[in-house]
């Protein structure tokens, strides 16, 4: 299958019916899948040299490298993606591994360290954004550490080359360019290391859950108040600059000769 295009204008201005289609309530269609985030127009971070993930928790100091992301059992999941912006899109094909067995692996058997017991994860990528998830939600079947798309190696401006993947939840739980995995027995802070990055996001999103079926858009007002302004007025900005943003990438590294990186290899 080939991977949808990145951009298409009449996506700035998506009509389907809100919900048509066996859609969770308030969403739209879209025909690309679009680089969206809070880093906008900025370029993607560069991508390492070496990939791994690290691992933090009480009694837990692990890495999760190539090998291991190899060794653990792999699967494909194919989902629709979900923003809170309000589009979809249909049919993602993810490769990756389940995070549930990198919990089962480096977190869940770590000794009774008296600090009780982890109730929620945090996510953070190489450009400073950060999600938390409740470690439930986390541990549902079909939420992935994903290093491929659409049968190829995950691309820069979907993350690469490894990005967590939620689908049962909105866009924003799902971290690109994954940098570290927190465990914790509280909640942490979730929002932005960079402020003026944290806001956009703060107003449009941010639930505590983010499960898309509930509507769970927002952290202050209900779902479904926030559809039009999200749609209408956030997402064709949003949108664009998001994709300008992935054209920047592309530039800087065909100008310094990196293409090859870029594939996630
Ligand atoms: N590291 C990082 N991850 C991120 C974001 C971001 O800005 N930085 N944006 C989030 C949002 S709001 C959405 S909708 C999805 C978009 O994923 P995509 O760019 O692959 O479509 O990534 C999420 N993960
Ligand atoms: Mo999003």
């Amino acid at each position: 299958m080939r991977s949808a295009p990145l951009f298409r204008l009449r996506d700035a201005f998506p009509r389907s019916e809100p919900g048509a289609g066996g859609l969770p309530p308030g969403q739209r269609t879209i025909g690309s899948f679009p680089r969206y985030g809070t880093h906008f127009a900025l370029r993607d971070p560069a991508v390492p040299a070496r990939r791994r993930i690290e691992l933090t928790g009480p009694g837990i100091a692990a890495e999760l490298d190539a090998h291991a992301l190899q060794e653990l059992p792999r699967l494909e999941v194919v989902a629709d993606f979900h923003c809170v912006a309000g589009w979809t899109a249909r049919d993602v094909r993810w490769e990756g591994v389940r995070f549930r067995d990198v919990y089962e692996r480096f977190a869940a058997r770590r000794g009774d360290d008296g600090g009780g017991d982890i109730s929620h994860v945090r996510v953070v990528g190489r450009d400073g954004f950060r999600a938390v998830l409740l470690l439930d939600d986390a541990l549902a079947d079909e939420v992935l550490i994903a290093d491929r798309l659409d049968g190829g190696p995950l691309p820069i401006e979907h993350g690469a080359p490894v990005r967590l993947v939620s689908p049962g939840q909105y866009g924003y739980k799902s971290v690109k360019y994954l940098e570290r995995i927190e465990f914790h027995t509280k909640k942490p802070s979730d929002s932005h290391q960079r402020l003026f990055l944290a806001a956009p996001l703060k107003l449009v999103g941010m639930h505590p859950r983010g499960r898309v079926w509930h509507e769970e858009r927002h952290w202050l007002f209900p779902g479904r108040s926030q559809r039009f302004l999200n749609i209408r007025i956030i997402h064709p900005f949003a949108y664009l600059l998001g994709y300008l943003g992935a054209r920047r990438t592309r530039r800087k590294d065909r100008l310094r000769g990196v293409a090859a990186r870029n594939t996630g290899q």
